[in-house]
């Protein structure tokens, strides 16, 4: 696309790029392109580290034996190691919409490029089939109705959220298949902005504007406010995963009460009929009783405080958020530039929008304000063995009013557990330790119990009608991979779920494009790519395996956090991906760097127990949700004798990770089913502020996740395939009718030279040819002349190839 003439450097720059295509610069830097020599002699563009900082352009002056003089932008000149200088693209191809186009594919290239386009509010590029979005950390002109029209009509075709939701979209349309959007990153990089913009463009195509569209960022605002949380790395940082299914129906199918259509360019109408949260990942929930520095509990907690009317408040008998232990324990109860009260009023009008009763709003209410209230119930000591008494102060009054218990009964919950001696049960007494832990439990119980219901009733709500219309597109928003300074059993859980999705970039961008080359016979040299299977066995394994190994020692009454690092270092270390540390502690090398593991809490938090008295004491609630609650848990685990015995009930048959690896399973098994489009997201700077582009922050990004890999991969190979039957029916009219009559794979080659298409532009495989970008261009080019115009078809390439 790109026609160089220009300066004696630029073309240089071409014949380089020209001189083989097959070996392409790769990005292990201590790799150089094999024209190295060249573009030195030359003394052409080039990026060097100077002083070993980052990478800096410059322009050779000199060489002498392994040396080069480089002259830099402010006119100094440093001394470089000619192994050290990587070619630079030239200017033409500065900031180029696609990866893929740029001449040299080095780290220093594909970074300037982000670079530039970053600074010019061009967040978007691709990178061959995915799309990179850098988080723009401020409002960008580039979404809106006019950019959904636009897009829809292919006015723009420049890299978009939209033109990603719109490719789907077209896809599900023509082909039938299912689509899904799968949005990673590391926390904070923008994932669920992101995946606010694709709903809002599939919402406006099938929905039209109000109604429908509404509801869905309504949705999002509903879930943000019990899902999210401020974290050191994002101030709304997303503590569940999520994969919202959209399903769209045919022509004239009616489905439910909410239907909007409108009409669009090329398919007559379509309706949007149903928005399905079919699935989330489970929340996190140790973060309802415990925080870390600076970080806050969920949103809605401090939403209510600041914003309850005064009539609720009364009702609640709420204070002000810095009252409770719950939320004053981190030293942060407001976000900068973050007005809780508002975020309040507006989370009243979405519970209305997606038709949650003002009953049902003031039960979840309640709930939010008993596990606060739970928060402050304190403990007495009262012998020497630590058992102790539940002080009958305001909190255990008012969370005992709340859930709809006698404070009494709430008292014994929290301080006695039942144990059976023959046949009989004995109440015995709880120590301190045990006392917090029941109470704790109690607070996150009700907490995710009522996120589970939460979800359930919006996808009751926006579940217009059951029909199944077989069209969907999903989008998926995980939390992202996260390493800190301490990581507990969260992060565990949730970098496993990222390796688990790694796993199915891979293997649908990488994988399956080697395996469509190999198949069709195509000559293909084998790209090599970092494959996460030994880290994935490493966690799924059974019965030698993270998860199967921590459930073991989970239910062992004797174990600790010692004895469990013990036991994975005993029989995993033969594993290259865990790497065992001193103390209670481990590594596991995931695909997106090392993670250090603090095994301190994992058995809890694993087992996540919950005393058997506290579940009778919600089931004999008077208020509807606590006993809802209790019927769901007993329901599920449907708990062995011996279980009720011991006192922990709960989830010793579903360990927390267990249940986790399930949810994980299901989720994957869903995405399988569908066609991938893949939207990486970059966080530029670790400070949260616009215009800051970090680069070596950013290229660990692009590492981590596979960008350069794919931009390499779709460089090299042949992007563009057709079937020999497909491409004889489109452009067999263009040879020789004698030709024409042999089978489909001659006729195919008797096409390609007659048009002079070079050989080293594509494959011809058993099934299908093979193009190398833009060669299809041309043809189309041919054709659409042929046919306008009685032109002869010789001439007319001829004329196009000049
Ligand atoms: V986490 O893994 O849930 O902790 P995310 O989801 O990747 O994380 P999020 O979408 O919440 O990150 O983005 C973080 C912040 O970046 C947002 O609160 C916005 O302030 C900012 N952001 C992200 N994308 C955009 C955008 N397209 N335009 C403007 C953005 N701001
Ligand atoms: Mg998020």
């Amino acid at each position: 696309p790109y026609v160089i003439e220009a300066s004696d450097e630029e073309n240089d720059n071409a014949k380089l790029a020209n001189l083989d295509p097959g070996s392409l610069p790769r990005f292990r830097e201590s790799q150089l392109d094999d024209n190295v020599g060249y573009f030195i002699k030359k003394k052409l563009r080039i990026w060097c580290r100077p002083r070993n900082c980052g990478w800096e352009s410059g322009k050779i002056q000199s060489t002498s034996g392994e040396k080069a003089s480089v002259l830099l932008p402010d006119g100094s000149v440093v001394t470089v190691p000619t192994q050290e200088l990587v070619p630079a693209n030239p200017d033409i191809l500065e900031g180029v919409d696609d990866l893929i186009q740029l001449s040299y594919l080095n780290e220093p290239s594909v970074l300037h490029n982000l670079q530039h386009r970053y600074s010019q509010d061009v967040i978007y590029s691709k990178a061959g089939p995915v799309l990179v979005a850098v988080n723009p950390f401020k409002d960008v002109q580039l979404y809106g109705n006019e950019f959904v029209t636009a897009y829809r009509q292919k006015l723009l075709d420049s890299p978009h959220v939209y033109a990603i939701a719109d490719t789907a979209y077209d896809e599900m349309m023509t082909d039938g298949i299912n689509q899904s959007i799968i949005i990673s990153g590391e926390s904070g990089a923008g994932k669920t902005e992101t995946a606010k913009i694709a709903m809002q463009y599939l919402a406006a195509l099938g929905g039209g504007s109000g109604g429908i569209e509404s509801e869905v960022v309504q949705t999002s605002c509903i879930l943000e406010a019990f899902g999210n949380a401020k974290t050191s790395r994002n101030d709304n940082s997303s503590r569940f995963g999520k994969l919202i299914e959209i399903h769209f129906n045919g022509t004239g199918r009616i489905c439910g009460a909410k239907i909007q259509t409108c009409k669009h360019a090329c398919s007559g109408q379509v309706e949007l009929c149903e928005y399905h949260f079919l699935s989330y990942i489970s929340l996190e929930q140790s973060r309802v009783v415990q925080l870390t520095h600076r970080e806050r509990s969920y949103h809605i907690f401090y939403q209510l405080c600041a914003g309850a009317p005064s009539d609720l408040r009364g009702r609640l008998r709420l204070t002000n958020a810095c009252d409770y232990n719950y939320l004053n324990q981190s030293d942060c109860v407001e976000i900068h530039g973050v007005d809780d009260a508002q975020k309040f009023s507006s989370l009243m009008g979405a519970l209305n929008t997606v038709r949650i009763c003002k009953e049902d709003q003031e039960h979840v209410f309640e709930m939010i304000a008993a596990v606060l209230w739970l928060g402050n119930i304190s403990f007495l000591v009262i012998d020497n063995e630590n058992h102790i008494e539940v002080v009958a102060d305001e909190a255990v009054i008012n969370a005992a009013g709340l859930i709809g218990c006698d404070t009494e009964d709430l008292m014994l919950a929290l301080s006695t557990r039942k144990i059976q001696a023959g046949k009989d049960h004995v109440s015995k007494s709880l120590t301190l330790q045990q006392a917090i832990d029941a109470r704790d439990a109690l607070a996150k119980f009700i907490y995710a119990s009522l996120f589970d219901w939460l979800v359930e009733k919006i996808n009751l709500s926006l579940a217009v009608g059951k029909q199944q219309t077989g069209r969907s597109i999903s989008i998926l928003d995980i939390y992202g991979f996260e390493s800190f300074k301490k990581n507990s059993f969260e992060q565990f859980c949730i970098n496993y779920a990222n390796e688990r999705l790694q796993q199915h970039f891979n293997r649908h961008l990488f994988k399956l494009e080697q395996e469509e080359y190999e198949l069709d016979g195509i000559d293909w040299t084998k790209v090599e790519f970092e494959d996460n299977q030994d880290c994935l066995d490493l966690f799924e394994k059974k019965p030698i395996g993270l998860i199967s190994l921590l459930d073991e020692e989970s239910n062992f009454p004797k174990a600790t956090d010692i004895t469990f690092a013990t036991k994975l270092k005993q029989h995993l270390s033969a594993n290259r991906c865990l790497k065992g540390e001193r103390g209670g502690a481990f590594s596991v090398r995931h695909y997106a760097g090392e993670v250090l593991y603090d095994t301190g809490e994992f058995l809890e938090k694993n087992r996540d127990p919950l005393n058997s008295v506290t579940i009778e004491l919600l089931s004999s609630c008077t208020r509807q949700l606590p006993k809802l609650f209790a019927s769901a848990l007993q329901q599920s685990q449907k708990p062995a004798g011996s279980l009720i015995q011991s006192g922990m009930l709960a989830c010793q048959k579903h360990s927390v990770a267990t249940k986790f690896k399930g949810q994980l399973f299901k989720l994957m098994q869903q995405l399988e089913s569908t066609r991938p489009h893949f939207i990486r997201c970059i966080k530029p700077n670790s400070k949260k502020i616009p215009g800051v582009f970090e680069r070596d922050l950013v290229l660990e990004q692009l590492r981590c996740c596979g960008v350069l890999e794919v931009v390499r991969i779709s460089r090299s190979g042949y992007p563009t395939r057709m079937t020999h039957q497909e491409f004889t029916r489109r452009y067999a009219f263009l040879i020789p009718e004698n030709n024409a009559h042999q089978d489909p794979l001659s006729t195919s080659v008797a096409i390609l030279q007659q048009f002079n298409i070079l050989p080293e532009m594509y494959q011809v495989g058993y099934t299908k040819l093979f193009f190398r970008p833009g060669q299809i261009g041309a043809l189309e080019d041919v054709r659409k002349q042929f046919l306008q115009g009685s032109l002869e078809v010789q001439k007319c390439f001829r004329g196009h190839r000049a």
